[in-house]
């Protein structure tokens, strides 16, 4: 992946000689958002992800990260079958929701066979199930300003909670759902029950399991160490992880 990457990265520089825009110049970006930006402007971002046939589905998925946040909160959702759970949507909204399982199950589903890809190297593909992300939004209604969305999640490493963010291109871009179901059952503690992130043309650490809060933020500055992630600000992974 790295030499692809630095295969993409090479090309871009070439195409970009064509830029005229100020604002569209990587000389002004930071090394990050100009590696995003040409991301964004040769790959083509909206472009969706392979999806899969059922009878390429793996017969086994590995839980990886995480495999159960391990609090007393979570166990006693956990035990009531997350009827008690509410995913929270606020920060910079018009309208902040507070959304039980069963909500989350009434909105317009979206069902797809994907590779997930972890950065360790392993992959599977599965099936997920659950409304788009954009549905969400929507309901919420974002306000001006609104760059990114962050997924705060039940689970921890040590003192931190894992956490995650995208940007609006992906927060909107149709594969990315919030998962409920996993191959046609509800997604198991492993997984990430009840709720967790699929953002199909990223790596594998993007997609939070355990999702307790949705915040629309105009920075990351604020969020953990203001790398937008828990590996990203505890690893060095990267903030984009497209594949
Ligand atoms: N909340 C939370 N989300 C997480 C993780 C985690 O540890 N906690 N691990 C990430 C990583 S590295 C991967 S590869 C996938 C693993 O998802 P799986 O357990 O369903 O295979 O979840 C991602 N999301
Ligand atoms: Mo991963």
């Amino acid at each position: 992946m790295i030499t692809r990457r630095k295969a993409i990265l090479g090309t871009g520089a070439v195409m970009l000689a064509g830029c005229d825009s100020l604002s569209d110049n990587p000389a002004l970006l930071s090394a990050d958002e100009a590696h995003h930006f040409l991301q964004r402007s040769i790959v083509g971002r909206a472009a969706l992800a392979k999806q899969y046939r059922a009878d390429q589905m793996s017969p086994r998925f590995r839980v990886n990260g995480n495999a159960n946040p391990n609090t007393p909160e979570y166990a006693a959702l956990a035990a009531n079958r997350f009827a008690d759970w509410r995913l929270e949507v606020g920060g910079l909204v018009a309208r902040p929701l507070s959304l039980s399982l069963a909500k989350i199950q009434s909105l317009p589903q979206r069902a797809q066979i994907t590779r997930h890809d972890c950065v360790e190297g392993w992959s599977a593909i599965g099936k997920w199930q659950g409304p788009r992300l954009e549905t969400v939004l929507q309901l919420a209604g974002l306000r001006d300003g609104a760059r990114y969305i962050v997924f705060h999640c039940a689970d921890r490493f040590g003192a931190s909670p894992y956490y995650e963010s995208i940007d609006l291109v992906d927060a909107f871009h149709p594969q990315t759902i919030l998962a409920w179901a996993m191959n046609d059952r509800y997604l198991d503690v492993g997984h990430g029950a009840p709720v967790r992130l699929r953002v199909e043309r990223q790596l594998g650490y993007k997609h939070a399991k355990y999702v307790m809060r949705v915040e629309a933020v105009a920075s990351l500055g604020g969020i953990g160490k203001g790398k937008g992630g828990f590996w990203e600000d505890s690893n060095g992974y990267e903030w984009y992880a497209g594949i």
